[in-house]
């Protein structure tokens, strides 16, 4: 805690403006909730016009003034012009969390070139496209913090995720590259290491099986989780207001796994 810091502020993200992108639904919503509950103004964006009424709902309802924007990630044009609606409708973005992302889940040999293309450049590629819009704002107020949502697979692989693993391999290693090019700017660029989130994105790997039993991936994760559950997106809430505020301005170039202990974990015995 430096000495402008209280107990009382270090935590709190009043007056910061917040951009966490393909918030509509999934862990992102659930990030920028917490980051507006912590005091920010959060903007968010998705590709789909009718996730972003839903999302938009959905903030009302839990009391967050969010914005939405229709945007593609991978679109350095879409992303320039988001940045400069959010710089207009909000003031310079202080806190960036690189959420939006996709998984094919396809044996190499059966992905093709353009599948594992769209994974890499949602994943890998835009990180790098936000980051690199957002970065002159923060440069010239003196501050940032930068957000990048790794994944299990920053560390581990696994049969049919071949594209999703090298990109979030190659995010944990933009994230180091962003920290070390910036952290004299002030701007720390950390990422989130989230375990096995129940999320739109892996239901299909929670689906109850037609003999009413659980799905083998299911159960495997069971056994390899210490906290024997999967995680929720209320569960990346606090480390990521942390991340996002003052009381993580020593912390740079880290991914903090939030993953109820997997990567701790040999797997309970069968
Ligand atoms: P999700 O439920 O599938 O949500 C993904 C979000 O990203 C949606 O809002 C989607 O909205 C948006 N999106 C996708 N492609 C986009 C693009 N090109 N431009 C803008 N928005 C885009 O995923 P999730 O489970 O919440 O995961 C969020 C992040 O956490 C991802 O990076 C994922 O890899 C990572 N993660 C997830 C888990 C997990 O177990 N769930 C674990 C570790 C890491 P539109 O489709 O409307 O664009
Ligand atoms: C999968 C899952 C994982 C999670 C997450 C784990 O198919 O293995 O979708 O990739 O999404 O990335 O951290």
């Amino acid at each position: 805690m430096t000495s402008s810091m209280t107990f009382e502020t270090m935590f709190s993200l009043k007056g910061r403006v917040a951009l966490v992108t393909g918030a509509a639904y999934g862990i992102g919503f659930a990030i920028a909730r917490a980051l507006a509950k912590a005091g920010a103004k959060v903007a968010f964006n998705c590709r789909s016009r009718q996730h972003l009424e839903m999302a938009l709902e959905e903030y009302r309802k839990e009391g967050v003034d969010a914005r939405g924007y229709i945007a593609d990630v991978t679109e350095e044009t879409q992303v320039k012009d988001l940045i400069a609606k959010i710089e207009r409708d909000l003031g310079t973005i202080d806190i960036l969390v690189n959420n939006a992302g996709i998984i094919k889940r396809i044996p190499m040999t059966e992905m093709s070139v353009e599948e594992y293309r769209q994974v890499v450049d949602i994943d890998l590629v835009a990180p790098f496209i936000v980051a690199k819009a957002v970065l002159p704002g923060m440069i010239r107020q003196g501050h940032g913090k930068i957000i990048n949502i790794c994944s299990m697979m920053s560390e581990l692989g696994r049969e049919t995720v071949s594209a999703y693993a090298a990109a979030k391999g190659g995010l944990k290693m933009l994230t180091r590259n962003i920290c070390a090019e910036y952290g004299g700017a002030n701007i720390q660029c950390n990422g989130i290491g989230p375990g096995y989130i129940a999320t739109p994105q892996t239901a299909p790997l929670r689906e109850i099986q037609p003999d009413g039993s659980r799905h083998p991936f299911d159960q495997f994760i069971l056994a390899k989780t210490p906290a024997a559950r999967w995680g929720t997106p209320e569960d990346l809430e606090g480390p990521a207001i942390f991340l996002a505020s003052d009381a993580s301005d020593f912390v740079n170039g880290h991914i903090l796994y939030v993953d109820g202990g997997i990567l701790a974990y040999i797997g309970k015995q069968p």
